[in-house]
Order: C-alpha cells, then structure tokens, then sequence
C-alpha cells in the first residue's frame, strides 16, 4: 500500500512482527493534515486486524515527530466547517480504536496535535533530541485534540498549565522526570529501543496485552471523553475570534501576532 503522507513497513522475525508507520511531510515538519490522519487511521486500523501484527510503532523524522496541526489548513476553517465536517473527530482519532499497543518513538519536535498524537499512543519512548509543547495559544486558540485533558493527567496540573498557558517546550528529560516518556534514549538508538520493546511485547501472550491495554485506558482515559468534546466545541468556536486569524496569519508570515484579546 502507498500512501501520500506516511510510510508503513513490517519489521522483525517471529510469529508475531512489528508495524512501523513513519510520518512522512517532511518540508512541513510532519505538519498533521487531513490526508495524513485518513492514511494513519487506515493503516492502523489494517495493522490492527492483521494477526501477524503485535504491536505497532509511530514514529517521525529526526528533526520531527509532529510540529502539530498544519496550520495552512486551519486557516480555511470558520466555526460552521468545524463542525459541519466534525472536525478532529471525524479521522483525528482512530488511534484510540486500536486493540494492540502502539508506541510511539518520539524524536524533535512533537509540538500541539503532536503531542496530543504522542499522548494518544500507549507509551513514548523519546530520544534525548526529543521537545515537547502545547503552543496553540500563541495562536490565539487552545488545543483541539485532548491537549488540555491528557497532559494534566500525565504530568499533573502544575505543569500542564505551566506549559499550555506559557508555550514553553519541555526537553526529553524534563518528561520523562515528569512521567510523560517512559524512557529517553540516545537519538541515534530511538527506533532500535522502540523496535525492541515491541518485539519483547509481541513475544507474550497476544490477549492478556490486549487486556492490560484496555484496562490502563479504562481508568486512565475515564470521563475524559466529556472533557475532550467540550474542548473539541471550544476548538471550533475559536474559529469565530480575530485572535485565531490573527495568530495564524502572523506565524505563516513570519511576523509577531497583534491580539486584540476579544475587542472588536
Ligand atoms: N503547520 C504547517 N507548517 C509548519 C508547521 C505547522 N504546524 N510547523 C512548521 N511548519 C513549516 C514551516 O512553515 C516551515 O515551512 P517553510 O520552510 O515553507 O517556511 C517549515 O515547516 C520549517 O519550520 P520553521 O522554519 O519554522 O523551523 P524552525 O526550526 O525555525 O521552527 C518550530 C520549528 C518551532 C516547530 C516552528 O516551525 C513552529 O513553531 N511551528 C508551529 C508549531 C505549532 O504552533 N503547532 C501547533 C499547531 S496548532 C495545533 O496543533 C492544534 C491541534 C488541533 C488538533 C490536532 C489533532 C491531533
């Protein structure tokens, strides 16, 4: 299968291989568009129900893993597109339907939709290269795809507001001290460590992985589908401020933003 915006390849030996999906926009820093997440969402959904499979690993380039939602295709929303084509829920979150565990091998920038992908994976293995962030209010918006709802639950209040209100990144080993990755590793090794804990994964027995999978999630993931859909609403309204405009016009033409901070 070729796709537009991703790679996919089978790697290892046994009865049971490895998935691996590569982002692939690498002039836009695996900018997250559309296209991408219906070929990422068809690709997982195959890898999921092919029995050869154990487990799957998503990763980006060296320089990227995501720097979050294409801002050029945001710029053509108002209000009523984002939700007359439901917008993020409609292809943005396929992830979450997989059975088998997905890692996620994380190295330079997983920033906004970047890293609330990386969040949706079951764990992230980063290499010390690796910075993550919540921009989007410097784009006069909030996050859009559970930013505000899974970080908090990661790394604790405290520094999710810290970094969701400041834009600040965090490097690979401030998140992993803050419980965000579960290992850092060298960039040169990043895909090997990933590549390896899936194989040591797919050696054991494919239902009880299944279900430790779900049972985390069960609790982890529990009420937040309330907060990530009032979220998702407030995403969409954001469409109707001069701030989101505003915010996206100045980062494409490369100039500081002039909020009016709701004033007409
Ligand atoms: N969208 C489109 N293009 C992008 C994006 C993006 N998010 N990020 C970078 N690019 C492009 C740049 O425009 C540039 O293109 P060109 O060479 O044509 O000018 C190219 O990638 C390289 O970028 P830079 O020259 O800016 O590279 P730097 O190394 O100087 O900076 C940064 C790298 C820090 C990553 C910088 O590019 C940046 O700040 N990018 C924007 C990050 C951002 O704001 N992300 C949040 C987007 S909003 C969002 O994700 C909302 C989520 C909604 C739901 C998501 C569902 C999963």
């Amino acid at each position: 299968m070729t796709y537009e915006c991703i790679l996919t390849e089978v790697r290892g030996e046994g009865e049971r291989k490895t998935a691996l999906i590569t982002l692939n926009r690498p002039k836009q820093l695996n900018a997250l568009s559309d296209t991408l997440f219906d070929e990422l969402g068809q690709a997982l959904l195959a890898f999921d129900a092919d029995e050869g499979i154990g487990c799957i690993v998503l990763t980006g380039s060296e320089r990227a893993f995501a720097a979050g939602a294409d801002i050029p295709t945001l710029m053509t929303y108002d209000f009523q597109k984002a939700v007359r084509t439901d917008m993020i829920t409609r292809n943005w979150e396929t992830i979450l339907r997989v059975k088998k565990p997905v890692i996620a091998a994380v190295a330079g920038f997983a920033l906004g939709g970047g890293c609330e992908l990386a969040m949706m994976c079951d764990f992230i293995i980063a290499a010390d290269t690796a910075k993550f962030g919540q921009p989007e209010i410097k784009l006069g918006v909030v996050p859009g795809a559970g930013g505000t709802q899974r970080l908090p639950r990661a790394v604790g209040k405290s520094k999710a507001m810290d970094l969701l209100l400041t834009a600040r990144m965090m490097d690979a080993a401030e998140a992993e001290a803050a419980g965000l990755v579960s290992r850092v590793v060298p960039a040169s090794g990043l895909l090997n460590e990933a590549l390896e804990a899936a194989e040591l994964i797919n050696g054991f027995s494919a239902p009880a992985v299944q279900l430790i999978k779900e049972l985390v999630n069960r609790s982890f993931e529990g009420g937040l589908r309330e907060g990530v859909l009032s979220e998702r609403r407030v995403f969409h309204a954001m469409f109707g401020t001069d701030d989101q405009r505003e915010g996206m016009d100045a980062f494409l033409n490369k100039r500081a933003p002039q909020f009016r901070h709701g004033k007409v």
